[in-house]
């Protein structure tokens, strides 16, 4: 196991006698943006429609992503920022308003509605954290507590046994496990908690604190490839790629060998504080690609987070642009995703890492039209 990874594997468990289940377990996706060149909205609810993708969690409410599944039948979980707890408990039209506020305005003068099914509560940092500022909050916000979430996941990346065969290995025990302890419809054994799996896209801007492997959640790729086959009873066989992904051209920086690379570590290094080498890290995918490999994976991470700007690929001269493929069969050396705007979405919101804890039914399923 990763380390720390017990941190993630986060069960909390509220008021379980006053629920009502159902008999189906019911998995969904994290649907995380912290990324440098997020897929866009769009394409990502495609890849959702194309996999039978029911349900998803979003940490805020993140406007684009609403906009983009407005008219889609996905059952959506909003998380609410930590700061709002307050409010929410003062009253339920304080989380009305809340609601009408973040969400419904933005999907008015669509044509389409999303169903909202849960507003979650909480978050794995502030319950570390901040549990004793928060805890009063969030003990009145949930009067309405309804259900408890799991949310459960296994890297692929950034660990030395954090690879697809793992993840898929983990992740079907997962999925078996899930489906045993729903029973049959008459004999249900154990009330199936609402899961969602972390994650459904790797994010490249994800807090490394706990580990290189955070940025290495998805069950796709950033840019929405199946890392490995897993059935969560979506009625097809194989998981469904993102479609039409637009790519930046074919085009990486790499360290030019003939100059003199005494410095070239340094450069690196720092490359590798703003853009994302933890394929580098032990055990990794490119761990093995040794020097001065590792320095070519980080000036082309560099390159690629600033959507190839050839001023990006420089290091005191020590960096060249290539249209080959530094690429081996386990480390790739990615070319990012064309955005129109690679910080459209607000880092403000997505640098944070965030678990769900709890969840705030507000009185009944809010469905807007
Ligand atoms: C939460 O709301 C309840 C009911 O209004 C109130 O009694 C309680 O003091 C509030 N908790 C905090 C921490 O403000
Ligand atoms: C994945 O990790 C496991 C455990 O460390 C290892 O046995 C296996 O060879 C790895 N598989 C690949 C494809 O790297
Ligand atoms: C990452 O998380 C740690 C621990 O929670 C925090 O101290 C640090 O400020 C975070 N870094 C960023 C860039 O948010
Ligand atoms: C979605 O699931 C249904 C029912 O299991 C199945 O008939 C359908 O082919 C699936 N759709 C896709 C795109 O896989
Ligand atoms: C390496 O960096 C140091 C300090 O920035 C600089 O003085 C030196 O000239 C550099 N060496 C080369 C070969 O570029
Ligand atoms: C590259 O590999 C060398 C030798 O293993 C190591 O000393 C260096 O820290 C690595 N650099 C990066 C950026 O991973
Ligand atoms: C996360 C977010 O957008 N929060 C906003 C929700 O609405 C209140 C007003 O009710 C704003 O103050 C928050 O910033």
């Amino acid at each position: 196991m990763p380390p720390n990874l017990s941190l993630i594997l986060f069960f909390f468990f509220l008021n379980l006698s006053a629920l009502t289940f159902s008999t189906v377990s019911a998995v969904g996706f994290n649907w995380g943006t912290a990324a440098s060149h997020p897929l866009s909205p769009f394409k990502v609810v495609q890849l959702l429609n194309s996999n039978n993708i029911t349900k998803v969690k979003l940490l805020d409410p993140n406007p684009l992503v609403l906009q983009a599944l407005s008219g889609s039948t996905v059952q959506l979980t909003i998380g609410i920022p930590n700061p709002m707890l307050k409010l929410l408990n003062s009253s339920r039209k304080a989380a009305e308003s809340w609601v009408h506020d973040n969400v419904t305005r933005y999907l008015s003068g669509g044509t389409g509605g999303v169903r909202i099914e849960y507003i979650a509560v909480g978050d794995e940092p502030f319950l570390q954290s901040y549990g004793d500022e928060y805890y009063p909050y969030v003990m009145g916000a949930v009067a309405n507590i309804q259900a408890a979430i799991t949310k459960v996941g296994w890297p692929t990346d950034g660990a030395g046994n954090a690879n697809s065969s793992t993840a898929e290995t983990f992740m079907k025990g997962l999925l078996d496990y899930l489906h045993s302890r729903s029973g049959s419809p008459l004999r249900p054994r154990r009330p199936p908690l609402e899961t969602y799996i972390l994650s459904l896209l790797d994010e490249d801007q994800r807090n490394i604190s706990t580990g290189p492997f955070e940025r290495h959640w998805g069950v796709f790729t950033f840019d929405g490839q199946a890392k490995y086959h897993l059935n969560f009873g979506q009625g097809t066989k194989n998981l469904v790629n993102a479609q039409n992904v637009e790519y930046l051209s074919p085009k990486w920086c790499v360290l030019n060998n003939n100059k003199d690379l005494s410095n070239a570590s340094a450069s690196a290094l720092e490359a590798c504080s703003v853009a994302d080498c933890t394929a580098l890290a032990p055990g990794a995918s490119c761990s093995n690609i040794g020097w001065p490999g590792n320095i070519s994976y980080a000036f082309n991470s560099y390159y690629q987070q600033n959507d190839q700007r050839p001023e990006s690929c420089d290091f005191q001269g020590l960096a060249l642009i290539t249209t080959i493929d530094p690429s081996n069969n386990y480390c790739r050396f990615p070319v990012q995703i064309r955005t129109s705007n690679s910080q459209s979405l607000d880092a403000s919101f997505l640098l944070k890492a965030i678990s769900l804890s709890a969840v705030f039914w507000l009185s009944q399923i809010v469905y807007f039209q």
